[in-house]
């Protein structure tokens, strides 16, 4: 069987949330009669130490009604250059949101610097379009799986009080970044209006997302979310795995996190390699090749060897730990690695 690195996204839910799945007592959750779907919304408001939460469908349905939520047509989405929002959820916040992008500047440790932040409000006049929302994201994708410090998260929340603006936190992996610094998901969500975890990622349930914020932002994100075709019914089929998942998943990315980092102080001894393995604090390792070794051909060449993993594109190229994957899974990837890059550096082919 191919050893899967492409994403996280890829994990298979367990036996204990498939049973829990088969037994979920459900209900008609449009009209907020899912109870199962109501325990996970509340204890997602507890974790996240917000008033209200609502279940969606996916990460990005989660951004999306949050976005429409917070912001009206005309008004700016402040957020990184390199975030998951403006990068991969289809442009859906200008194409059904009118709203506009701002892409900020972001460091490769996934920070997009306050200052940038303060740089792109835009002060009010007929002629600019005005700042609606401001987002950060938690570990960050495309960076390595970076953990932002508490201390960030509350300075860019300082920044958008001042402005009277409301801050979006992606925490897509929010779950990661608490494992990794041990610390509970309040030192991130705190100082953020309102806050997107997936549990479909690294916690490996099959479906889901939740948003939480202020009851009366989640009223209007419940809105969005129907507006957009999520009003899903008895979802606490969904909902049941998601609460198995809130149970039996998160200390075990832990062990996601030793595994990438084994992946990635492999892969720095390998001539060919460019990596600085210091960035991987999660699950997701990023790295590029020297010069002249072509991204795509490896990733292709790989695939034959049975050991999957993605390209960014600009030369970057990600491989991502979960659930299905052992330290074992890690090495055999490193050497067919180091295999492929043999074979590419000499142009011998495959055999
Ligand atoms: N990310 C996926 C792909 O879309 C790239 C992945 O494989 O990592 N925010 C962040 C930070 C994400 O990484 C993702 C998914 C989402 C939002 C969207 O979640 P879904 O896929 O559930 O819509």
């Amino acid at each position: 069987m191919a050893i899967d690195l492409r994403s996280d996204t890829v994990t298979l839910p367990s036996p204990r949330m498939r049973e829990a799945m088969a037994r979920a007592e459900v209900g008609d959750d449009v009209f907020g009669e899912d109870p199962t779907v109501n325990a996970l919304e509340a204890l997602v408001a507890e974790r996240t130490g917000k008033e209200a939460a609502v279940f969606v469908a996916s990460g990005t349905m989660g951004n999306l009604s949050s976005l429409l939520a917070h912001a009206q047509r005309g008004q700016e989405v402040i957020l990184g250059d390199e975030s998951h929002i403006y990068h991969y959820e289809a442009g859906g916040a200008s194409a059904l949101g009118g709203l506009v992008f701002h892409p900020v500047a972001t460091r490769a440790d996934g920070v997009m610097p306050v200052e940038g932040i303060a740089a792109a409000l835009r002060p009010s006049a007929d002629w600019l379009a005005p700042p609606g929302v401001i987002c950060v994201e938690n570990t960050h994708n495309r960076c390595s799986g970076a953990v932002m410090a508490p201390e960030y998260i509350a300075a860019a929340g300082e920044l958008a009080r001042a402005h009277g603006l409301p801050v979006h936190l992606d925490g897509a992996r929010l779950f990661n970044a608490s494992v990794a610094l041990g610390l509970p998901l309040t030192a991130w969500t705190d100082h953020v209006t309102s806050v997107q975890v997936c549990l479909s990622k690294g916690l490996a349930a099959p479906v889901g997302s939740v948003v939480a914020g202020p009851r009366a932002f989640v009223a209007r994100a419940r809105r969005a979310r129907k507006m957009l075709g999520g009003g899903m019914r008895q979802a606490g089929v969904l909902a049941a795995a998601g609460l198995v998942a809130l149970e039996d998943m998160v200390e075990r990315l832990a062990e996601d996190h030793e595994h990438a980092r084994l992946l990635a102080d492999g892969l720095t001894r390998l001539p060919g390699v460019v990596l600085d393995a210091a960035r991987v604090a999660t699950n997701i390792v990023v790295f590029g090749l020297a010069a002249g070794l072509d991204s795509a051909a490896f990733v292709e060449a790989l695939g034959r060897e049975g050991v999957r993993i993605i390209d960014l594109g600009r030369g970057r190229l990600r491989a991502v730990t979960h659930y299905g994957i052992t330290a074992d899974d890690c090495r055999t990837a490193l050497a067919a690695c180091e295999r492929t890059l043999a074979r590419m550096t000499t142009g011998t082919p495959a055999a």
